[in-house]
């Protein structure tokens, strides 16, 4: 029989052994993507101290006090030389919260800070908060805008599920302290707002996603583009559509901005999920697009479908077939990490480079909207490769 302290030791131990796993990039490539093999970030890389009571008086059967259940969506940054994510960590109480953990290299050795991020919420208070996108801008403040829940004031007696999403907005200069700033202000309920990295024409941008209700997004016609004046009373005046849905297409039902655009020579690239509907209920994959550098709300690249799909055992977990993105990280030498969560569970990685993704955007078909259209791009391709083949 282990003693507490002997069982205290090989829950560190597993632990250890858990978060220090090298992770390497699966055999298989599409050209686009590395995938890695092992999820970089779960509820299980949550410190041992978060979850269980050390002490055996207060814990002498050594049970877990609080439980995490997911670690998923993450903003992104490098911060000192660390690929830092921004965890949403959700408890088994269904709250979720943010919570820093880095790694050095941006593949493996993913280690939370000791404490989660204290938010200060003494503006407006929300139940819940989640999916926080950082913006390094230009202004010399680190951004962090998030999905802000609250249960609707307006819900019919008894209706405990109705609730509104705002876009809150924090920032920081050392990822430690935070300084909370009123919510966007604006006519819709939002979720999925970003910030743009630069001024523009002297404003602060935001990538938005207006929404009927907490859950549809009815009228609002895809992720939206807003110039505001000041980030500390962010109001939206107006509000365009930049990135349309459409029907029969992987976000004709949602779709949302992932982390902020990262700015190359050929235009803005940028990542966002999309959602549709089937049987088995909503279906959530992530897609590239290009903006132009001269007017970053023109479109100049849009790949047709998904870039990925949720995969083997990304497929399941709380919200079965989701993959959603709000963090990646640009290295200096064109290395992309791309972040991700599978499932509203975990998180994983996958790497590429800023030259293959800008050719993905500029070089693969459009969607033509139409089985027809798509068909007659399938043809071009096969005449295109046969004519190489049958010249060989
Ligand atoms: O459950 C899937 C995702 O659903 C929401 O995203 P959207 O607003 O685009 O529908 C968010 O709650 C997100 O956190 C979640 O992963």
């Amino acid at each position: 029989m282990s003693t507490f302290q002997e069982k205290v030791t090989a829950l560190f131990a597993d632990h250890e052994t858990l978060i220090t796993k090298k992770n390497y990039p699966l055999a298989h490539s599409n050209g686009i993507y590395n995938r890695y093999e092992n999820p970089i970030v779960t509820a299980a890389h949550t410190p041992v101290f978060w979850r269980y009571d050390l002490n055996e008086k207060t814990n002498p059967y050594l049970m877990e006090r609080i439980g995490m259940n997911a670690a998923m969506n993450s903003g992104a940054i490098k911060w000192n030389g660390k690929y830092v994510l921004v965890v949403r960590v959700e408890g088994d109480d269904r709250k979720s919260f943010f919570a820093i953990a880095e790694s050095p290299n941006g593949v493996d050795n993913f280690r939370f800070w000791d404490y989660p991020v204290t938010m200060p919420d003494d503006l407006i208070p929300a139940t819940n908060i989640y999916d926080m996108r950082l913006t390094a801008h230009e202004d010399g403040w680190v951004y962090g805008i998030f999905c802000a829940e609250r249960h609707d004031p307006n819900a019919p007696a008894g209706d405990l599920s109705s609730a509104t999403a705002t876009a809150a907005i924090a920032r920081t200069k050392d990822l430690i302290n935070w300084e909370r700033l009123p919510d966007l202000k604006t006519k819709s309920q939002q979720r999925n707002v970003v910030l743009h990295p630069e001024f523009v024409d002297g404003k602060y941008a935001l990538y938005t996603r207006p929404q009927d209700g907490f859950i549809d997004t009815g009228s609002g016609g895809g992720i939206g583009w807003a110039l505001v004046d000041d980030m500390t009373n962010a109001e939206v005046k107006e509000e365009i559509i930049i990135d349309h849905r459409y029907y029969h297409t992987i976000k004709e039902v949602k779709n949302g901005e992932g982390p902020h655009p990262i700015k190359t020579d050929k235009g803005w690239l940028h990542l966002a999920h999309g959602v549709r509907g089937c049987a088995a209920g909503l279906r959530y994959v992530l897609y590239m697009y290009m903006t132009s550098l001269d007017d970053p709300t023109k479109l100049i690249a849009t790949p047709a479908g998904y870039f990925m799909a949720p995969e083997g055992e990304e497929r399941i977990g709380d919200v079965s077939n989701v993959l959603f993105t709000n963090g990646w990280i640009a290295d200096e030498d064109g290395k992309v990490f791309i972040y991700y969560a599978s499932s509203d569970t975990r998180m994983h990685v996958a790497t590429s480079t800023i030259d293959q993704l800008v050719d993905y955007c500029m070089n693969t078909p459009q969607d033509g909207l139409s089985t027809t259209a798509s068909v007659n791009t399938l043809k071009n391709m096969i005449s295109h490769n046969l004519e190489i083949m049958n010249n060989k």
